[in-house]
């Protein structure tokens, strides 16, 4: 049996999180390191990038979190078999990280600059992503981004939105995403409470 390892921060979100939840909802075992802030330091350079998530299949280390969802999601079944289906998957979660991008720019600023620049993020990007990604769930039928089920796409941005709603970035509104796209906060409750979702957030 193949051997999994993921190494990620001690969060219950960011860009390890949607492969842990692959991971999950496939019944696939696999140990899940979880690191903080100051043990990350400590190990950096022994990961190829020096970032995470880094996925180790049979002792050979893999980076870049939105191949490592798909992976998995193919693993597990939550990735599209259909060409189209499968590109329309890809693109919200290309998009996502983009977002994601964007937000990790404004970390490490502090104080005035923390404050202009979350407002910025607010106004621009942000606006811009979360009214594209909309966009690309009502292209999916409304209720997930592709393939007319749940897929890895569905998990990597309900993980964003859900982030977003629990105010985890200072400055930016918790009810961003249901003031410019009420769709998409719905998709995020809906993901939310997917039993295979909820039945990982219970544990
Ligand atoms: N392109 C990479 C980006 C990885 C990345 O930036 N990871 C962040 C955490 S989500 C990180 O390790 N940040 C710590 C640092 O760079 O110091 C991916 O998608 O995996």
């Amino acid at each position: 049996m193949t051997q999994f390892k993921l190494t990620y921060f001690d969060i219950d979100g960011g860009r390890g999180q949607p492969i842990r939840l692959a991971f999950h909802i496939g019944g696939i075992e696999f140990e899940d390191v979880r690191l903080t802030f100051a043990e990350f330091q400590e190990a950096r350079q022994s990961f190829r990038f020096h970032a995470l998530p880094v996925l180790e299949i049979d002792g050979q280390q893999v980076t870049q979190s939105t191949p490592l969802t798909r992976y998995v999601g193919k693993l597990v079944d939550l990735y599209p078999t259909d060409d189209l289906q499968a590109l329309f998957c890809d693109e919200a979660m290309d998009a996502c990280e983009d977002l994601s991008h964007a937000i990790g720019k404004t970390f490490g600023l502090k104080d005035d600059e923390l404050k202009q620049a979350r407002e910025d993020l607010v106004q621009g990007p942000l606006a811009t992503f979360i009214k594209g990604l909309d966009g690309l769930l009502a292209r999916g039928g409304g209720e997930y981004f592709a393939d007319g089920c749940m897929t890895v796409a569905d998990l990597k941005i309900f993980v964003q939105t859900r982030a977003l709603a629990k105010g985890v970035l200072d400055h930016v509104p918790t009810d961003v995403v249901e003031k410019l796209a009420p769709s998409l906060a719905e998709h995020r409750d809906r993901i939310a409470n997917d039993s295979r979702v909820a039945a990982y957030s219970a544990r």
